[in-house]
């Protein structure tokens, strides 16, 4: 606890986040300073209204004066920045530098790209301080009672923020707190960006699931919603596929069900596209993640898609569908996608693992996101256990219980993918994980072609079945082509 009156952690940034994280952490018995910027023609009286509003009564004080809000917290100072990702970070930095002591610390709480806090580490310690980029995630919901917390950066950091940060953070079923130490420079905020970009899969791939039920099975709202909450008594079960249950049997002030109000044309905030982006750096698949991003794009072409509709008129047999039997795929095709999701984000956090020397704990993570965040569910429990196992698995969809899981839930993934197709009804995230796994699970794919095709048209070399990996052959494809070759490296 904080002594001569000092208090024991700083808040910066007073919107929906930062005002709840404050209150968590009062309420787990830390007093708090809160900080907001003043800036004429943005709302002011934030700070103010905080503290004589939610914040009343409580362990926590306010200032308007940075300075003044530096010094009122205990050494080493602990500064919590909840702003909006980008420049105001950098921003605010610059002018807490001056007032800071060597070996204070700054969290970065916001959805930060991890490439910044790889260069915020840097700039922090090089100035004797130390930085923690730390992804929050659960919302308004999780800031005030718990959330899912991914701090990494400078790891001498962990000993003093962890008592406040573990407080704050979400429980697993078992007790553990979702709040663990990553891995260094920006490892948290790329483990928070994986989780987002999780978050848009399991997104899309439930709408699909609803969209199957909607537009072939021809289900009632109410019907959708009980298949839902069963759902989430078993195998399925989550925050989503549970909030998707209330969402479908939510009616508004006039008694209509919003669900069916609400246009379809999804928004995004960048952590998907993200997640994409640094999946293609590393050379890693992401594809299931990559369609939810772009689904949100194409709904978002709302006008587009009805003049298309209007000039392709693709539609649904008026077929009357087994409803058990179909449900039943429509639950495989959704679990079974969802792994391959899992699969591929996990390997993408292993792959940055190796090639920025973080030395992720794939299990550690896998448990931290059990509780508190938007896709906790219980079998990350399953995937935690995979990857705990004495013999590492190459691959989550190689790790015996997985395997298991895929070969009961193949035929009526392939059977509901099969038939949406059929029907012209897009499925799309359901679709691409099965190409996925298709491909997973060939030792032989037709890139031999591509690689031809490289060859003849740009001598870009190919390797040959019948000689060692790693030597490159170039063909003379036309006999008035040269014999000299591209250089052969991977981007
Ligand atoms: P916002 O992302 O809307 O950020 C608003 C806060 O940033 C306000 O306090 C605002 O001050 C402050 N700010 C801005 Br904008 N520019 C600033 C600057 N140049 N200097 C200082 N402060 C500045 O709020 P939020 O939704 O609470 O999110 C906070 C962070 O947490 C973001 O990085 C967000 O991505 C992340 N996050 C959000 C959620 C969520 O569910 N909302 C979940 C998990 C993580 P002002 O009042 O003066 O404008």
């Amino acid at each position: 606890m904080a002594t001569q009156n000092k208090t024991d952690i700083g808040l910066i940034g007073l919107a929906v986040m930062g005002e709840n994280l404050a209150l968590n952490m009062e309420s787990r018995g830390w007093s708090v300073s809160v900080y907001n910027r003043t800036v004429p023609g943005v709302e002011e009286g934030v700070v103010e209204r905080f503290i004589n509003g939610r914040a009343k009564g409580k362990h926590i004080e306010g200032f308007t004066d940075i300075e003044a809000f530096v010094e009122s917290i205990a050494l080493p100072r602990k500064i919590m920045m909840m702003v909006r990702a980008g420049s105001p970070v950098d921003e605010l930095m610059e002018q807490l530098f001056p007032y800071l002591s060597p070996g204070d610390i700054l969290i970065d709480g916001g959805n930060s790209n991890y490439e910044d806090t790889n260069r915020r580490v840097k700039l922090a310690e090089s100035k004797g301080f130390l930085f923690v980029g730390a992804g929050v995630s659960g919302g308004e919901e999780g800031a005030l009672n718990g959330a899912s917390i991914m701090p990494g950066g400078s790891e001498k950091a962990w000993e003093e923020v962890k008592p406040i940060l573990q407080s704050i953070a979400a429980q697993a079923p078992d007790g553990t707190p979702c709040c663990q130490w990553v891995g260094p420079a920006g490892s948290g905020h790329f483990v928070k960006m994986i989780h987002n970009g999780i978050e848009y899969g399991d997104m899309q791939l439930i709408a699909e699931a609803y969209w199957v039920m909607k537009e072939l099975l021809d289900m009632t709202n109410e019907e959708m919603a009980s298949v839902f909450t069963r759902w989430n008594e078993g195998k399925l079960r989550s925050y989503l596929i549970e909030i998707t249950g209330n969402i479908l049997r939510h009616k508004d002030k006039t008694g209509a069900y919003l669900i069916d109000k609400i246009l379809d044309a999804a928004g995004q905030k960048g952590t998907g596209k993200w997640s994409v982006i640094n999946a293609m750096e590393l050379g890693m698949p992401l594809g299931l993640i990559a369609t939810a991003v772009f689904e949100r794009s194409l709904s978002a072409r709302k006008e587009l898609r009805e003049a298309a509709a209007r000039q392709y008129q693709c539609r649904h047999s008026m077929a009357v569908y087994n409803k058990q039997d179909t449900e039943k795929e429509i639950f495989s095709a959704l679990y079974a996608s969802k792994l391959v999701s899992y699969a591929q984000g996990f390997a993408v956090l292993q792959r940055a693992s190796d090639t920025f020397g973080w030395n992720l704990d794939l299990a550690s993570i896998a448990r931290m996101w059990r509780g508190g965040c938007i896709i906790r569910s219980v079998f990350l429990n399953d995937i935690a256990a995979a990857f705990e196992a004495k013999e590492k698995p190459k691959h989550l969809l190689l790790a015996p219980y997985f395997e298991e899981e895929i070969k009961g839930l193949l035929s009526g993934w392939k059977n509901l993918v099969a038939q949406a197709m059929r029907e012209e009804l897009p499925v799309p995230a359901f679709s691409s994980a099965l190409n996925y796994f298709y491909s997973l699970v060939s030792a032989d794919l037709p890139a031999n072609l591509v690689q031809a095709q490289r060859d003849y048209f740009g001598a870009h070399t190919f390797e040959r079945k019948d000689e060692l990996r790693g030597v490159f052959f170039h063909e003379n494809w036309t006999g008035h082509g040269g014999d000299t070759k591209s250089g052969t490296y991977n981007v």
